[in-house]
């Protein structure tokens, strides 16, 4: 992605306009296509010198942490998939994604419920046949329609 595209996710996380919470970063970085750790947010911020757990940062911080963060490979995304569809139906439902994104969230120590209107968006921008569950060709076509899967373990 671009830095102008990047702006528009920032835009549309955003409170104000301007800047994000961590909270919003990590939605953010989800809907530009990276696969963040919670623990990779926090060390950010603390990098930044931002300690206060309500503390923002600005656009222009985000696109350094965005860069920062490494594209996830086919093999890891597999893995990724396999661990988090529980009852092995072959699809992410929401209560799945939403544990998965919330135990990213809780490892930021940051106590705050991820909302369901959160998770509906992740969720809507990956579910392209709209059946509310995430196959796992979902996932891997979403990301690799943003180009954050490495080439070569593709077929
Ligand atoms: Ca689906």
């Amino acid at each position: 992605m671009n830095s102008e595209d990047l702006h528009a996710e920032c835009t549309n996380h955003s409170g104000d306009g301007e800047t994000l919470t961590r909270k919003q970063t990590y939605s953010a970085l989800c809907m530009c296509g990276k696969n963040p750790m919670a623990v990779q947010i926090a060390a950010f911020f603390q990098g930044e010198g931002i300690e206060d757990e309500d503390g923002t940062i600005t656009f222009e911080q985000f696109e350094t942490l965005y860069n920062s963060i490494e594209e996830p490979t086919v093999a890891a995304l597999e893995e990724a998939f396999k661990t988090f569809d529980k009852d092995d139906s072959g699809t992410i439902d929401k209560e799945e994604l939403k544990e998965i994104l919330q135990r990213r969230l809780d490892t930021t120590g940051i106590e705050t419920d991820l909302d369901d209107e959160s998770v509906d968006a992740i969720l809507n921008a990956i579910d392209t046949n709209e059946d509310g569950t995430l196959s796992y060709n979902e996932l891997a076509t979403y990301l690799n329609t943003h180009g954050h899967l490495q080439a070569q373990d593709q077929e």
